[in-house]
């Protein structure tokens, strides 16, 4: 029997077979977990499809989370094919890519902060809000940060700050959704090659610094953070609430890495 045989989950995140959330729903599929997902837009919309498939799923729904309306909807659609939900993941980050590059104070706007906060942090509240009458008991959500919420990280600039905002939330709903009996945790990933990860320059150079300062002394995984996140919305994690779950090879614990002799 798996972990999470009997759980139903909603994703929140596949874009491909890179995603995190792509990880997250191989690890759940294995654990016996039944799947949801949603797709940002149009464009991904096949390609979705074609993973929920593979991970023995019909279910697909539109979800731009910058939409209350499209965020009700999907509850109200899975409502006709599920009469519970016992798991949301939530894998999505965004900042405009030019806020991404530069100098802090000079290139962040009011505009783009808004909207990192909106898309990476505000979401996470607002799929709670809208699926937490739906949820079982032992109902848990999840959703997905980096070690830039917490430590200045080059050029990750005002998703550092939506990412601090994003862990805050996470123990701010945990204690809210405590007295219903929900969990909410955090996975504070290291970095992995993901689509989110594609547009960012210098990304390869951070990856082999990474590897060197982890005390593993390699990079993560999208299955390592799938069979985490297995862990956290399964019954063996009941105890845990309001974390964030470093899986990061270690890099978190350390302050300077190895040195060139
Ligand atoms: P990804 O590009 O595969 O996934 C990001 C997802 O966000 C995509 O599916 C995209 O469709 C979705 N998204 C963006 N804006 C959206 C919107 N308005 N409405 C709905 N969906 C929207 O990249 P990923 O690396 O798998 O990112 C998933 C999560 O993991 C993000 O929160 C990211 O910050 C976090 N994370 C990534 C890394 C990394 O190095 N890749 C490390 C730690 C944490
Ligand atoms: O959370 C992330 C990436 C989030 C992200 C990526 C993009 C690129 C394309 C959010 N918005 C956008 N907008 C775009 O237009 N990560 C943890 C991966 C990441 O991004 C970095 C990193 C790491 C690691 C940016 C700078 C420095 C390090």
């Amino acid at each position: 029997m798996g972990l999470l045989s009997g759980k139903r989950a909603l994703i929140v995140g596949v874009a491909s077979k890179l995603s995190i959330a792509a990880g997250i729903a191989e690890a759940f599929h294995q654990q016996g977990a039944e799947l949801a997902f949603t797709y940002q837009n149009e464009k991904l919309k096949p390609r979705v499809e074609g993973f929920a498939k593979g991970w023995d799923s019909e279910l697909t729904f539109p979800c731009d989370v910058s939409s209350d309306e499209e965020i009700e909807n999907v509850f109200k659609e899975l409502g006709k094919h599920w009469d519970g939900i016992d798991i949301i993941v939530h894998s999505v980050g965004f900042a405009p890519g030019e806020e991404l590059d530069g100098n802090y104070v000079d290139v962040t706007s009011r505009k783009g902060f808004l909207m990192a906060h909106d898309i990476s942090s505000y979401s996470f509240v607002a799929l709670a809000k809208a699926g937490q009458s739906m949820m079982r008991e032992g109902g848990s959500l999840l959703t997905l940060s980096y070690y830039g919420a917490e430590k200045t990280i080059h050029n990750y600039n005002v998703m550092g700050v939506a990412k601090a905002s994003l862990e805050a939330n996470v123990r701010y709903m945990a204690n809210s959704m405590g007295e219903k009996g929900f969990r909410v945790n955090a996975i504070s990933a290291g970095p992995i090659r993901t689509l989110a990860a594609s547009g960012i320059k210098s990304f390869r150079t951070m990856l082999t610094e990474n590897a060197k300062r982890a005390p593993l002394r390699r990079n993560v995984t999208i299955g390592e953070v799938g069979n985490g996140a297995a862990f956290l919305c399964s019954d063996m994690a009941s105890g845990i609430t309001g974390e964030i779950m470093y899986i990061d090879g270690g890099f978190n614990i350390t302050a300077m890495g190895p040195v060139e002799q």
